[in-house]
This record gives C-alpha cells, structure tokens and sequence, in this order.
C-alpha cells in the first residue's frame, strides 16, 4: 500500500459511507475510514494466517474480559506504517493525534485480567504462535467515570457509537445457544491481531447475543408493541454490559448466562472446524486443540465439551472427559478465597439441567477416584467439585485441567503452600508458573515514542521491540552522560504532556518539575490506595507545620474505578478527592504538594500516565496481588518501584535491584507471624501522626456528604482489625519515602535508577510469557506466513 492508494481509499470511503468529501468529514469519519482502509489491506493476510494455522494444533484463549483500549495507533506501529500514515494526514491537513485521540477504548474488562488477554493477544500474534482468542462483545464495557463533589459516578460506556471499524461480523458463522428458557444467536465479530514484524494476523473473535427473530410479528400486529420485542431484549441483554450487578438472583443467572455462551458457542465452534478438516470427532480433537481458561470465568466449557461429545457425537463419558482433560488448563489470576467462584447448583439447574448432570458426573467419577486412592471423609470434602449445592468452579477447572498456573513466582509458591496446598499435593506435576508480561509494542513503542527512538539510536535497530530481553543491553551506558540526560529530558518531555493533559481533563494545573508520584489500578482495600492517601495527609501536615520542611515538589496522581457496588472503594475515591481538595486548595503550603485523582482512568488514560512517572507505587498487602502488571508498564518506562515484596514487584526488585527501587513493609511471613496477634490499635495508639490522619475520618476535618462512608473507613481500620495491614505498614512507608526524597536530591544518581529499570524490564515482555504458554502449556508450534 502506498500513500497514494491509502488516500484515494480513505476518500472513497468517506464517500460511499458518509456521502461527502474528505474536506469536510469530522474526526470520527476520517478515523473510520482511515481504519477501514487500512483493515483492506491485511485481511489477504488474516485469512490466509487462518488457514495456517488450521493445518495444525491451535490454542485458544477463553476469556471473559479483553481491555483492548484503543487500536488505531497500536495498529499503525504494528504495520510499520505509523510515520508514513502520519505524513499522509499532515498533508490533507489532518492531525493524527486528534484522530487517535476520537477514538473510544474498547473497555472490555475490570482490569489486570482483562488486560493481559488483551497483551497476550498482540504477543501471539507477534511470535506467530496459533493462538485465537474468544470473548463476549459487551455493548457497554467497564462503565464511565467522573468524579462529582469528590465522589464517583459511573455513567454507561458507549465505545460502539461511532461504529467499530476494527471488527468484522461474520453473520455466516453464527452459533445457536440453548436455554432452558429460550435460544439465542451468538453472532461472532473477528478483530485482527496484527504481529509487529510479521506479516501473521492473528483472531480475536467476540460474540454478541442476539435473538433467533427479531420481533413477534403477531403481538406486534395485535398492537403489544413492547411484548413484541421482549425476546429480543432479553436475548441482548445477556451481552449489554461487562459484570452485571449480580446481587439478586436475576442477576446472577445473567451472569452464569453470560459465562454459558461464551463457552458453548467457541466450543462449537472449535468442533466445528474439527469436523470440516475430519467429517466426525475423533479423539485428536483433545491433542489438536488446547483452551486456556482466563480464570474460572470460562470453566463451564469443561461440562459443555463433554455434553456436546456424548449427546450429540456420539462417544462415551469416558472418552470425552479423557479429551476434555488433554484439552483444557487454568489460570488462577488470584489469591482471595472469596473470589473464587461458585455457583449455586440450583441456578445451574434453571439455565442448562445437562450441565449440572455432567459436573455431577465428573464429581462423583473424582470421589470414586479418591477413594480408591485411599482418601477419606475430610480430605475428599475439600475436593469435592459440587459441595454444599454449590458447584466450586476452580475445583472443576484444577481436576480436568491439565496445567493450573499462578501469575507470578510469589503467587505461584503462595498456590503451592497454601491456598491449594491440596490440590498441589493430590496433582504435583500440574502445577506451574507463568509470570506476566506486558506487551513493549503498546508500553513502550506506542506510549513512549520519544524513548522508544533513543533506545533504538543507542541499540542501532528496532529488534528490542520484537525481543525485549535485548533492553539488557542498554545497561552499559548507565555511566554514559550524554544517554542519561537524553533519557532524563524524556521523562521530563512525557512529564508536561501529561500536565497538559490533567489540565485540560481534570482542570488542575500541575507542575512538570515536581516528582510524579503514580499510583494507577482497580480501587479495592487490598491494594492500599487508602494508605497512600494517609501518608500525603501526614506529609501536608508535616510541611504545614515547617514550611521549610526539605521535601521536593510533589504531586501525588491516583488513577482508579472502583466497583459500583463497592461501598468502601468509594469512600477511599471520597477521601482521596477531600484530601485533594485541601491540600490543592491550601495557599499556605505553596503548592510544594499537589493531589491528583483523574477521571475515568482507562487503558488510553495509562498510555499517558505510564511514561511520565518518577515512582511507581506498588503497595498492596504482602502476598494479596497475585501479580500486578501495571508494576511492570511503569518500570518498563522507566521508574522505580515505591512498593512491597508482593507479586510481581518481588520479580521486578530482582531484576532491576533493590537499591534501585523503595521497598517497605510487612512480608509475607511477617504477616503470617503477626497473624491473629495484630491489634492495630497497638499503632494507632503509638504513632501520634499516625493517630492524626486515622482520625481525620472521624473528627470532622472531611465532609463525606453525610454518608458516613469515612466512619466505616475508620472502622474497617480500628473495629474490624485492619484486614490490610494499614495501620502495621504506615511508619515504614514514611520512612521510606524520606528515601525516595534523600535518592531524589541526586539528580545523577537518581537517574541511573530510572535507567536501569528500564534497561532491567525485559523479562517482562508478554513475548516470553505467551512463548512460555506456547512451548509449556499448550505445546504448540509458531508458523509464520
Ligand atoms: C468474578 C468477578 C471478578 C472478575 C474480575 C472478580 C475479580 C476480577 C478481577 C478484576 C481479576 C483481576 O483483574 N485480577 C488481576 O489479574 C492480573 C493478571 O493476572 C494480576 O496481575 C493481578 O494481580 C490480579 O489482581
């Protein structure tokens, strides 16, 4: 494709779908017909990398979520066509930045686990490993979010408004999904995952529910206009929105809803291909294909497998649990027990009674098993699959499956040891790590072209984005003035974009000279944003009684949605935008500190944030954060780690060494140890300025709306004993910080420290994870175009 061929296609585009000139098309238009055109030219390639890997043993990714963000930009790098792109636009008179900027993210997912679907997805297709993906297309993804009066509020997101450019319906390979109470269409949409130098484009397939008729043409005669179309609601519902609200039964059944034709529908359809390339199912449906389970959301494809086997194919139980056990492993992506999911047999029963006999069977089957094995009464209650009318789904997934892995090494011991210790002892040779990766095409090559640039003038090539460890090499210029101040003007380059940006989103001004301190990720209790907001308020505090105080310019940026029903999540958004609101607002202090909560953070929202952090805060409870990722993207980009031994900070600490990082607090078996002797009133009591933010809850400094949100704040810490370890962990974070401020006066020395992250981040690339997936999981072979 030439510049030429390009514009001609994007003017014919605009002509034939928005019926007017390229002169006076809006911003959305051009973004999708330059997406269009650009979608022309690899779907030869798509369809034929297909057809490739069709030949032998694929792997498919079965997972709820996939927080894709946008794809316009990732893709232009991808194709190696961006600068050309860029100049084309220039000379229509086209920013491309604003048509980047147009476009909506596709925020399908929560968080860490949806966006390392979506990093998986650009690594298979990169590495040229056979691996699709399969997911739902929610309508409306994670919601909206602005903050108003310092509080939350969620509106629903609409990333489909201007069309999805990127996706393909593929109406003639619709799947019918049955009900107890009614049939659906699942309808799939194909989005092309296009390798960095490769010409390999690999399948992200969603499905959307739709219904088998489109109204009730009698009831719609007879003038029952809403009857008419009840149907085809409830059969959209069950794709409307990511994570329903299931605190009543109706929304749970959508869930399980939800979960059931994202499974059946990419089973079928995977036996389906079977059957075109073999006329029936054999018994190397389970040794060409392999499903990674994202988590337990997708386990009910087990019972679903062996359903469609023995009802409608014809083989045994036997012979279809024996492929069900070749075909499917799991991903545990967490260590709280009561996330683990389980279902109530009696909603299983409602929505597919086959499926609950199939897990019935499977269970009994196991308990025969371990009987025979010699267990007995108690060991084999803790297996059990259905137990207490509850069908325990990560049980399901760890006895078929035949891998269960954890996200990094801490989380993977912390399996081993103690959560599933039974299960580790019971099936040893299962069990794995695959530590998390990001992809260095979006962190790095599209969020940090400036980096990006000087990485390559120092390495002489671009192979580091398509081999990441190569970064390593770097690492011999750390003494090297002339790198370090390029690599610092950067940071200082992405710095005032960002403060651009919060300025004209947030309408804060803030200061490109002052130490960013990031703290980006799901708002919950475990990852301790609450205590980061009690060490600024301690600070404020600190510098309001000596202004002279030694302390840098700091601005302290939180990022983060909290789950709407999350009550307590939303009294930390609360409390962090009170704290702002005083400090921000305090003439006194001479904006020596500012606060930050932006709005609506979101995979767009981090591309800018990522790049322009001093420190990295990473500060969940000790063995809480199964792995984190963001850890990883703000590494990468070059910032230290503010953070605790946990997850994958304990990985990343390693790499890039501990003096080159800020670790605090409690480990893992420091709080073992603590256990249930922890009082934190202990130090509360003991630690006056400790005692002084605590009670700012309380004491009426804050105004939480009269909600009494901040109350239950404070008695979450003192009443019910401080499940987080807030209260154990504040003294060593503020000691800790007085490091960060001592490192930081050392414009040289902190540099290093910057660089050397940066230069020690390739082993988490999701190149080495997904190959890792490939070569010890999955065993499939990468084949290139
Ligand atoms: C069942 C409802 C549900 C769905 C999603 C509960 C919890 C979730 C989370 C949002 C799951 C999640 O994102 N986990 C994160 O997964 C990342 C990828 O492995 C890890 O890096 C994070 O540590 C983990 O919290």
């Amino acid at each position: 494709m030439n510049k030429e061929e390009l514009k001609l296609s994007i003017e014919r585009t605009i002509k034939v779908k928005y019926g007017k000139t390229l002169d006076k098309a809006l911003d959305y238009e051009i973004f999708n017909a330059l997406s269009l055109s650009l979608l022309e030219n690899i779907v030869d390639d798509w369809n034929e990398t297909t057809e490739l890997y069709a030949k032998g043993k694929q792997a498919y990714y079965f997972s709820a979520e996939y927080l894709m963000g946008r794809a316009l930009g990732n893709n232009l790098i991808s194709m190696g066509v961006y600068d050309e792109v860029r100049e084309l636009l220039e000379e229509l008179n086209i920013n491309i930045n604003k048509i980047e900027e147009i476009e909506e993210d596709a925020g399908l997912g929560n968080g860490g686990l949806g966006r390392l679907s979506a990093c998986f997805m650009d690594s298979a297709a990169t590495m040229e490993i056979p691996l699709i993906g399969y997911g739902l297309r929610y309508n409306n993804g994670l919601f909206n979010q602005y903050v108003e009066d310092g509080f939350q509020v969620e509106d629903g997101d609409y990333w489909l408004k201007y069309g999805d450019p990127w996706s393909i319906r593929k109406e003639s390979e619709t799947q019918v999904i049955h009900f107890e109470d009614m049939d659906v269409k699942a309808v799939p949409y194909d989005m092309p995952i296009i390798g960095y130098g490769t010409r390999n484009v690999n399948t992200l397939r969603l499905w959307k529910a739709e219904p088998l008729k489109e109204f009730d043409f009698k009831l719609f005669n007879d003038q029952k206009y809403d009857e008419a179309i009840r149907l085809k609601n409830r059969a959209e519902d069950i794709t409307r929105v990511l994570y329903p609200n299931d605190s009543t039964e109706e929304g749970k059944l959508l869930r399980l809803k939800q979960q059931y034709l994202l499974v059946s529908a990419s089973i079928k359809d995977i036996i389906k291909k079977h059957k075109e390339k073999f006329g029936t199912v054999t018994k190397r449906l389970g040794e060409l294909n392999a499903v990674q389970l994202n988590d337990t959301h997708p386990t009910l494809g087990i019972p679903e497998l062996i359903r469609i086997l023995v009802d409608e194919e014809g083989l045994t139980f036997d012979e279809s649990l024996s492929i069900a056990k070749c075909m499917f492993s799991y991903t545990n992506h967490t260590i709280l027990a009561e996330a683990l999911e389980k279902w109530d047999i009696t909603l299983i029963k409602e929505l597919f009674p086959r499926i609950l006999e199939v897990i019935q069977e499977i269970d009994k089957r196991f308990i025969a098993e371990l009987k025979a094995a010699g267990y007995s009464g108690n060991a084999i209650k803790d297996y059990r699959i259905i137990y207490k009318k509850q069908a325990r789904m990560a049980n399901l997934a760890i006895h078929v499956g035949s891998a269960v892995n954890g996200v990094a090494k801490l989380h993977t011991d912390i399996l081993k040891e103690t959560e599933l210790k039974n299960w580790y002892e019971l099936y040893p040779e299962k069990f794995q790590n695959k530590t998390n990766g990001i992809t260095p095409r979006r962190w790095l090559r599209l969020c940090n072209p400036e980096l990006s640039s000087l990485i390559t003038e120092v390495l002489g090539n671009e192979d580091w984005v398509r081999d990441l460890s190569l970064l390593k090499n770097l690492e011999k210029y750390v003494n090297d003035k002339s790198v370090l101040n390029k690599f610092m003007s950067i940071k200082h380059k992405k710095k005032e974009q960002l403060a651009e940006y919060v300025k004209e989103n947030e309408g804060v001004t803030i200061d490109p000279d002052s130490l960013f301190d990031i703290q980006i990720k799901r708002l919950h209790e475990y990852k301790r944003q609450l205590l980061n907001a009690f060490y600024i308020l301690d600070l404020y505090y600190r510098v309001k009684e000596d202004s002279n105080m030694d302390i840098p310019k700091i601005t302290f940026l939180f990022g983060a949605k909290a789950f709407p029903g999350y009550k307590r999540a939303k009294a930390i958004v609360k409390f962090i935008n009170e704290i702002a609101n005083l400090v921000n607002n305090d003439k006194t202090i001479n904006g020596k500190i500012k606060v930050v909560f932006v709005q609506n953070y979101r995979v767009s929202y981090a591309e800018k944030l990522c790049p322009a952090a001093d420190i990295s805060k990473q500060i969940s409870t000790a063995g809480k954060e199964a792995s984190g990722t963001g850890n990883m993207k703000l590494m990468l980009n070059g910032a230290p780690t503010f953070g605790t031994l946990d997850g994958a900070n304990v990985e990343i600490v390693n790499e890039s060494g501990r003096e080159n990082n800020f670790i605090f607090g409690l480990e893992v078996e420091d709080i073992e140890e603590l256990g249930k002797n922890y009082n934190p009133k202990d130090y509360y009591e003991k630690n006056p300025s400790l005692k002084r933010v605590v009670d700012a809850l309380v004491d009426g400094t804050f105004d939480d709306g009269g909600s009494g949100d901040f109350e239950d704040l404070f008695d979450s810490l003192l009443e019910e004993g401080d499940q987080y370890y807030l209260l154990a962990d504040f003294q060593s974070f503020k000691e800790t910080e007085d490091k960060v401020f001592e490192a930081y006066k050392d414009k040289e020395e902190w540099a290093k420290k910057c660089f050397l992250n940066t230069c020690n981040a390739g082993i988490f690339s999701s190149d080495r994870t997904i190959l890792e997936y490939a070569r010890e999981i999955w065993m499939v072979e990468r084949k290139s175009l």
